[in-house]
């Protein structure tokens, strides 16, 4: 297998659980975090089949989709374990069931996810940020519906969900290095967190162990520097900052 290449911009976004995956299935890939005119070649280019990211480059083929992606990481490492069906079954059940999470979270009179405000200028208002903590808190009753009383959502060790759940916790309750201005949001995801026992301490396993390295590695997500245009990623449903 040649060394695959993940393609993302610098944001954890949807690329932060294939890059997960990778880690901790101790896969040595290239982080490749795009930006500007490099970016900009990129998406217009066949390693870019649907003029996204994430792309994983391996074995001279590109494969865009995140959720696709890391499957295809899983059946490398075993995180996604083809010989069980209802045990990917499951995995795919708890992806799905964030997104459908994702889908009820609060919107602006205009349609717009209230979360996108993360990526302004502005602190988010408090109004908008206890509507937001409001759907976090369901978020997190949900997932620790799902996990009940397993170690991982994959059971003994952890599945792609694990790593799908881990890249939006430690995004957002668990990032300490987020933008300053949201330090705030950051805060009051943190403590709704703490107050489910189940997912806190789930969220403290998958923080040991083979993500300690990734984890400490992260740095500050510069959001704006990052982006190809001034909202470009907003508009696109990077709804991970
Ligand atoms: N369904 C795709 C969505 C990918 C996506 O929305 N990518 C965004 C970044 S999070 C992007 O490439 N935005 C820039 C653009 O579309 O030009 C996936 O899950 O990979």
């Amino acid at each position: 297998m040649s060394k695959p290449i993940l393609t993302y911009f610098d944001l954890y976004g949807k690329g932060e659980a294939c890059r997960m995956a990778l880690a901790h299935g101790k896969i040595d890939f290239e982080d490749n975090r795009i930006t500007g005119a490099a970016w900009a070649a990129f998406k217009v280019s066949e390693k870019c089949p649907n003029g996204q990211v994430p792309v994983l480059e391996i074995d001279g083929k590109y494969l865009n989709q995140s959720k696709s992606i890391i499957r295809f990481i899983g059946m490398k490492t075993g995180a996604y374990p083809i010989s069980d069906p209802f045990a990917c079954h499951f995995a795919d059940a708890v992806i799905d069931t964030c997104d459908d999470e994702m889908n009820k979270q609060p919107k602006s009179p205009e349609g717009k996810p209230l979360i996108m405000m993360m990526f302004g200028a502005d602190p988010i208002p408090a109004k908008p940020l206890a509507a937001l903590v409001e759907a976090r808190k369901k978020y997190h009753a949900k997932m620790s519906e799902l996990l009940g009383e397993k170690k991982f959502f994959g059971g003994d060790k952890p599945s792609i969900a694990d790593f799908w759940v881990a890249a939006s916790i430690y995004s957002f309750e668990r990032n300490t290095k987020g933008k300053e201005a949201q330090s705030h949001v950051y805060a009051a995801f943190n403590a709704a967190l703490k107050e489910d026992v189940n997912l806190t301490a789930w969220t403290d396993r998958m923080g040991e162990g083979a993500f300690e390295s990734l984890l400490r590695s992260r740095r500050h997500a510069n959001l704006r520097s990052v982006l190809p245009e001034p909202g470009a990623a907003d508009r696109r449903g990077c709804e991970r900052a």
